[in-house]
């Protein structure tokens, strides 16, 4: 496999366990060489912490992506997550436009609401400049869970739900313009949850054992984890899986700890995502 440079953008957390302190590590795990552009900086994530401070950085944005031009700077992918601000999000665009290599994978996880309902600082603006990003034709992949597919598509959000409910929210992305579709947390029974791929018209789904007691931060390992196997060739299929076991196995090792509920113990098993990926 051909070594690769990779631009991640997202924010940093520097206490949580989400965004850039776990997409860097996982995507280094991988053998990518991983490129960092923070959105924001913020004390802590949002999910339970209070009183977290936040520094947004778009304006940081054109003036880095200026320095990149000039020293020919680019990247063979682009992943996106946790944006800081509407504007950062055209500034992404550009920064794609200009810096990855023509024939690029750009991956897109449309960070922004979980359990029905938006992350704090996001609104309806912020939600029609996500479907901007994620259904222009430069994206090869997105990694939308239930509820941002429902925002994405101004579908009702559903709890309980069946198949029907599934390939309609892949069948209205697919229509809006997301070409592969990798629909996280997906499950038909209360034990198993899933991941629902969505390719050339393809549906799949791969099934697995459900936790009733979630972790916080499982959508950011599960996009680096994704991500990395998918840019050392395996399929949207393949990673799909791969980044489900993992992510699966993180959930198992946090369990063992009832205090750590802000994160993900992702670290404790990376040796199993490289065996995943490269044998
Ligand atoms: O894990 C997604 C995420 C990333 N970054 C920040 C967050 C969250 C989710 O709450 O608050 C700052």
């Amino acid at each position: 496999m051909a070594y690769k440079r990779i631009l991640t953008i997202q924010d940093i957390s520097c206490v949580g366990q989400c965004s850039l302190t776990v997409a860097l590590p996982i995507l280094s795990a991988c053998s990518l060489e991983t490129a960092i552009l923070p959105s924001a900086v913020l004390s802590t994530h949002t999910a339970g912490f209070h009183g977290f401070t936040f520094t947004d950085l778009t304006e940081e944005f054109p003036k880095i992506e200026e320095h990149w031009m000039r020293e020919n700077i680019s990247f063979s992918a682009v992943y996106t997550g946790y944006l800081g601000s509407v504007n950062q999000i055209s500034y992404v665009k550009d920064i794609v436009k200009n810096c990855m290599d023509k024939d690029g994978t750009f991956i897109v996880d449309p960070a922004m609401a979980d359990f029905g309902k938006l992350y704090p600082p996001f609104d309806k603006t912020y939600v029609e400049a996500m479907k901007q990003l994620c259904f222009d034709p430069m994206v090869k992949i997105i990694l939308p869970n239930i509820t941002e597919a429902a925002y994405l598509t101004d579908s009702e959000f559903r709890k309980e739900y069946d198949e029907a409910y599934i390939h309609m929210l892949l069948e209205k992305l697919a229509a809006s313009g997301a070409k592969t579709i990798v629909l996280t947390g997906v499950g038909y029974t209360k034990d198993t949850t899933g991941v629902a791929v969505y390719e050339n018209g393809e549906y799949s789904y791969y099934k697995h054992h459900h936790y009733d007691q979630g972790c916080h931060g499982t959508g950011d390992v599960y996009a680096s984890a994704f991500t990395g196997a998918y840019l050392n060739g395996k399929s949207a299929c393949e990673a799909a899986k791969i980044a489900a076991d993992y992510t699966l196995r993180c959930i198992e090792k946090t369990h063992e700890d009832e205090k750590h509920w802000y994160g993900v113990k992702f670290e404790l098993v990376l040796p199993e995502l490289e065996k995943a990926i490269f044998g």
